[in-house]
């Protein structure tokens, strides 16, 4: 696999996908971001009358998205940089459309106290294009405006949190799973269990640190292994895992974790662990499956939803056949809290909770940006884990059909009976899925949460498909 930058990512927003477009756009996923990151796109200084004010278009946002310009006619150019038709609505002007690629002049109006422009091409404006002319001497009432505005673009009045332009980048994730006995501080001892089989040992430490969830958003995440998910671990039936878990002294709180791959009491190995702290979880996996775990301490809720969640693949004692490559998609909602500070329990524990961002891999849309090739006709396995905390999931992949899928033990296999196939495969929050594919033809293949108000809120990737030439 290589992770290349993204240049295919219109593809996409022709479908309706309102991730990240391009690298001057604001912060990824514009419509999750409620708006703020909208708004932090390009301004102008103040313009007089007359003067010509070229817009952008693109999906689906403008740029500039504020300008500020003394009442009086101008002349406008609305350059459109997308891959769809857009349009250009100024107040209660008529709407200039431009097609793809094509610049359109026009005359439009600022009146006294300022304007709102809009794509009044249905949906777009919901999706993020809308911005505001206000007048000189106008911002207060101009930027009560624009947060009005922007209450249109973004979908969820608690993303109320700014993105912050000087955040850092985020660190995509390699989604290849490790081999077994394989990761940083996971050794494979031969024999090595009490009862003749293979002991698996891994030093697992606790870490409290700053990531960055999506572009323009930090969070105070708490992880396994230093990282959102913890690290996957890949055993077989028969194996025992042996796990030395780690509280350094700088923690702020306990942890503790749940191997959904055992079978043990939860007063014992799942017990907490006060800062300083360790403990040894043993256990064997008896059963094969993708399997989550998670940190188990009060509020479970709010650790799972702050990062302390990760992926154990237990394969047949046989091993699974091998395949051209194989890769794992932990899903998960992100709630966030203040810049800096951990994700937002009081969000998360709605009854309807509504998460900022759903993400594989704990970063918003990273594979969107950042698209995974593959081979066309090779055999391509996706280990895929919904870790919720709380909503389900429908994992689809546009344009191809699984040919095999194991949910929690249950078979579909190909050349089956009938030929049956799967087209998108339903995990509940902690439910796992062996899932195999075979794309047919070069190009691109999105990987969605088939749920579709959440790809827009990151829970989208990209394969590139490549090889056949056709
Ligand atoms: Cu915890």
């Amino acid at each position: 696999m290589k992770i290349r930058t993204a240049s295919s990512i219109a593809v996409i927003a022709v479908m309706g996908f309102t991730a990240s477009a391009c690298a001057d756009d604001a912060p990824g996923i514009p419509a999750a971001a409620g708006g703020d990151g909208a708004a932090a796109a390009a301004s102008v200084g103040d313009l007089s009358p007359g003067a010509v004010v070229e817009f952008h278009a693109t999906e689906f946002s403008f740029s500039p998205m504020q300008l500020t310009a003394a009442p009086g006619d101008y002349t406008g150019v609305l350059v459109n940089d997308g891959d769809i038709a857009h349009d250009i609505k100024i107040g209660d002007g008529d709407a200039v459309v431009a097609a793809p690629g094509e610049t359109v002049e026009f005359s439009f109006t600022v009146p006294e106290g300022g304007v709102q422009f809009i794509c009044s091409i249905p949906g777009h404006e919901d999706a993020g294009m809308v911005g505001t002319i206000s007048t000189p001497g106008g911002e207060a009432a101009a930027s009560d405006e624009a947060a009005d505005a922007m209450d249109h673009a973004g979908p969820a009045a608690e993303a109320s949190v700014e993105a912050n332009p000087d955040a850092a980048a985020y660190v995509v994730r390699d989604p290849r799973p490790p081999a077994r006995g394989e990761g940083d501080g996971v050794t494979l001892i031969p024999g090595g269990a009490d009862d003749g089989g293979d002991l698996i040992e891994w030093e697992l430490e606790i870490e409290e640190k700053i990531m960055t969830v999506a572009e323009g958003y930090e969070q105070l995440v708490w992880t396994f292994g230093g990282d959102v998910p913890g690290p996957v671990l890949r055993t077989r039936v028969g194996d025992t895992v042996r796990v030395h878990l780690v509280n350094p002294t700088e923690a702020t709180v306990s942890h503790s974790i749940d191997y959904h791959a055992s079978q043990v009491s939860m007063e014992d190995e799942m017990a907490s662990i006060a800062p300083g702290e360790d403990l040894v979880y043993e256990f064997t996996t008896d059963y094969a499956g993708v399997w989550m775990y998670h940190c188990g301490t009060a509020p479970v809720l709010h650790h799972i939803a702050n990062g302390m969640f990760g992926m154990v693949i237990v394969e047949p004692e046989e091993g699974l056949p091998p395949v051209d490559d194989e890769f794992f998609f932990v899903q998960h909602e992100w709630y966030l809290g203040p810049q800096g500070e951990p994700g937002s329990f009081a969000k998360a524990n709605q009854a309807a909770p509504e998460p900022d961002f759903q993400m594989f891999n704990g970063v918003a849309a990273q594979y969107a940006d950042n698209p995974i090739d593959i081979e066309t006709g090779s055999d391509v396995r996706m280990y895929v884990l919904n870790v919720g905390p709380s909503i389900d999931t429908s994992f689809h992949v546009v344009g191809a059909i699984f040919h095999h899928v194991t949910k929690e033990g249950v078979h579909l296999v190909e050349g089956n009976d009938g030929n049956w196939g799967s087209q998108a495969v339903d995990l509940a929050p902690a439910q796992g899925a062996v899932i195999e594919m075979r794309p047919a033809e070069d190009g691109t293949y999105a990987f969605v949460n088939h749920a579709f108000n959440f790809p827009g809120r990151g829970a989208l990737g990209l394969f590139t498909a490549s090889g056949d030439g056709a």
